[in-house]
């Protein structure tokens, strides 16, 4: 029998990611949408006639209850949440609700339904915010320093209390910074990979920005779903660090990704005080040795490979834009 995972977050860069590694096991993969009147599905539309959707919220006990119950999974990933971090300033409450008790009800809705389904909870390397050891392990104590990490405190914790409390096999992935092509605009490899590919193909002119200075341990998000599968096939449950071990400025990205296509940076990029945040995580450098000893995982995307892939991405993506749009104007042109 094929296994059946459920997946909330599936529209998002790592649920797409995990989706396609999943049927590639041959599992049966549901993903968990909600409910909008302008579905955004770009991110799995090449999976749709491979993967089912059904609706769901983490606001919603009783929609997880009766999606859980229907589609009996072996395996659930908790990828659902509000990712990006300055929003949480702005709407600390809704980011509590998704990030801290949207966990305890997909836990509750588990522990309801069926305790012998797996759980892979999306933890987040912004819990060390204020870093109290370098690098950071599964042992190094929390700081957070955003509402969104704080409310993963939470989402963490309560994870670890399951499973301890009601012996559930519910793992938590401390995950660092992982970046792909499909990357949310707003983050920011994604915001220098797009403005630098704009800027080759005379869309834009400048770049604005904010801490250059702010340091990051980046990895592939496809590299990062491995390490969540491989966290539910072991036999007991239990957290990992999954990072590359090498930490980047953000001026470092920018240098790397300005230097891909033959651009000198400083030319281009303006810093905009309006971007910095209101308290900062300096520096994130995880240490992935629990990860590769237990799990025998593996990041392979080096930083450099990783920001090439990601600007030749957005070149194309522009490139075949610009064609769309130009041979419209010219059709209109032609009527
Ligand atoms: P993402 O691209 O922002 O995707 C977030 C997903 O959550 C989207 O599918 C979104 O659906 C869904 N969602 C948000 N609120 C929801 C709700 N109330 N009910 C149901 N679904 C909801 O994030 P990502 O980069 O893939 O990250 C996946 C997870 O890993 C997140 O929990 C994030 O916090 C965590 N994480 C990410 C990183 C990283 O570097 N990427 C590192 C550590 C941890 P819509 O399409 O409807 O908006
Ligand atoms: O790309 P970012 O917005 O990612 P951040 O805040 O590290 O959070 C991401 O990684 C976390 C894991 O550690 C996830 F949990 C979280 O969900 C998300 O995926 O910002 C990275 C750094 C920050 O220090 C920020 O101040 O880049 C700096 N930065 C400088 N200029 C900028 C900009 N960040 C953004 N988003 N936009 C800028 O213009």
């Amino acid at each position: 029998m094929p296994k059946t995972a459920v997946i909330t977050g599936i529209t998002g860069q790592d649920g797409s990611y995990l989706a396609e590694l999943l049927l590639s096991h041959g599992y049966r993969v549901v993903g968990v949408v909600r409910r909008s009147s302008a579905p955004n599905l770009d991110r799995v539309e090449h999976l749709l006639d491979r993967i089912e959707l059904r609706p769901g919220d983490l606001l919603d006990q009783l929609s997880l209850v009766r999606l859980i119950d229907d589609v009996r999974p072996q395996e659930l990933y908790n990828l659902a949440a509000m990712s990006f971090v300055p929003a949480s300033w702005d709407q600390p409450l809704l980011t509590g609700e998704f990030n801290s008790l949207g966990v305890m009800r997909v836990l509750e809705a588990i522990r309801q339904v069926d305790p012998g389904i797996r759980l892979y909870q999306a933890s987040s390397s912004e819990m060390y915010g204020k870093v109290r050891e370098v690098p950071q392990t599964e042992g190094t104590p929390f700081y957070p320093r955003s509402p969104y990490g704080v409310s993963k405190v939470f989402g963490h914790y309560i994870t670890v209390n399951y499973r301890e409390s009601y012996g559930l096999f519910a793992c938590s992935g401390i995950l660092f910074n992982h970046e792909s092509p499909r990357r949310g605009l707003e983050f920011v490899t994604r915001k220098v990979t797009d403005g630098v590919a704009r800027i080759k193909l005379g869309l834009a002119q400048a770049l604005s920005l904010g801490n250059l200075e702010a340091c990051r341990d980046w990895g592939f998000a496809g590299d990062y779903v491995r390490a969540m599968w491989l966290m539910l096939q072991q036999d007991r449950p239990d957290d990992y660090v999954i990072a590359t071990g090498i930490s980047h400025s953000v001026r470092d990205l920018v240098e790397a990704a300005f230097g891909h296509v033959g651009l000198e940076w400083q030319e281009y990029v303006r810093t905009d005080p309006k971007l910095f945040r209101p308290a900062e995580v300096d520096h994130l450098i995880g240490d992935p040795a629990k990860a590769r000893a237990v799990l025998g995982w593996e990041p392979t995307v080096d930083f450099k490979g990783l920001v090439g892939m990601m600007v030749e991405a957005d070149l194309a993506r522009l490139s075949s834009a610009g064609h769309v749009a130009a041979s419209f104007v010219g059709r209109i042109a032609g009527c």
